[in-house]
């Protein structure tokens, strides 16, 4: 049953959609609001492509192919065939389905629309009763720095598979972008019920939200309790490349070095990290560091799972 409260989450991709898809289910259309990573965005084929927004959307609109973690459900691959037989470039496959996304995308914004309205349409045209904030208006592009070079973000994860050993991140764009100014505006005048960090991947998903100028500041000082479920859990990242980043880049492979990461960069912004069940010997050390911890279910493998791990972070931010 929706309870009358709001969220603002922060998300990239898959991990952070299967939360927010919980969340979904407990808090009324708009009173969800998500912030999403744009830093993965790049321009492709002459289209521009914005992963973690489709992501969002296909998610919460059902339509996401769970098998795949990218795309849409019931795809097919007839253009890409046509294009390898061209000779084209097709390192980074994009369905039918799909390309009816990016075709729009490409007309709104030739037509003068920005990312944000148009996002905002994308939404309302799926039936997605949440609002897809993306992070910012302006173009912010992560590059991954490896041992073989400084590579752009969809390179490194899609054509290279992640495979090149990561020495650090930076994100292009980023000094001259503002945060979304709704986001702005929201944390001023009337500040969410919570604010979750959803477990993505600290580095290359969180990261790029909340080092916008003035935007960790503002969520901090807003009066929102703000809860950081970790993406890590014994060990191991439940997708994507973020604990081998976090080994390459010397750190340990743990819920709390991803806690220590958040406390140095951002401190005094989380009020309370939630870790998995698995990991609940970690706890007393995280607390340690000064961050009230709590331990749930944060594997979220079923919708059940997703709704329960949605319930436990508003349950938590009511206590907080
Ligand atoms: N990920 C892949 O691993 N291979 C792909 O060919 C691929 C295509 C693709 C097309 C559209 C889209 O929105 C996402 C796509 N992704 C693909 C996923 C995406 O690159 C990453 O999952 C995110 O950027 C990481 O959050």
């Amino acid at each position: 049953m929706p309870i009358d409260s709001s969220v603002l989450a922060l998300s990239g991709g898959v991990g952070g959609a299967k939360l927010c898809l919980g969340l979904s289910q407990i808090i009324a259309g708009p009173d969800l609001k998500v912030v999403v990573n744009t830093a993965d965005d790049f321009e492709h084929l002459g289209l521009p492509i914005c992963p973690d927004i489709d992501t969002l959307l296909y998610t919460l609109s059902g339509r996401n192919n769970r098998e795949l973690g990218w795309g849409l459900a019931g795809e097919s691959w007839q253009a890409m065939d046509a294009l390898e037989a061209l000779g084209g470039e097709t390192w980074f496959r994009l369905g039918d389905r799909d390309l009816a996304t990016h075709l729009w995308r490409r007309e709104a914004i030739s037509q003068g629309r920005g990312l944000l309205e148009l996002t905002a349409e994308l939404a309302q045209a799926m039936g997605v009763a949440a609002e897809i904030l993306p992070m910012s208006a302006q173009p912010v592009r992560t590059q991954v720095h490896t041992a073989q070079g400084d590579l752009p973000f969809q390179h490194y994860f899609v054509k290279h598979q992640c495979q090149p050993e990561v020495t650090g991140f930076s994100f292009s764009g980023l000094d001259a972008a503002l945060p979304n100014p709704q986001l702005m505006q929201l944390l001023q005048e009337a500040p969410p019920g919570v604010i979750v960090i959803c477990p993505s991947n600290p580095f290359v998903s969180v990261d790029p939200i909340l080092q916008l100028p003035g935007l960790w500041p503002a969520l901090r000082d807003c009066s929102s309790p703000v809860i950081a479920v970790s993406p890590i859990v014994a060990g191991m990242a439940i997708k994507g490349p973020a604990a081998k980043m976090m080994a390459e880049l010397g750190m340990p492979v743990t819920a709390e070095a991803v806690a220590a990461h958040y406390r140095k960069a951002y401190p005094g912004l989380i009020d309370c990290f939630v870790i998995d069940e698995s990991d609940a010997t970690l706890a007393p050390m995280i607390e340690n560091q000064g961050m009230t911890t709590a331990v749930a279910a944060t594997v979220m493998r079923s919708d059940d799972d997703k709704r329960a791990l949605a319930a436990e972070v508003l349950r938590l931010a009511a206590a907080v």
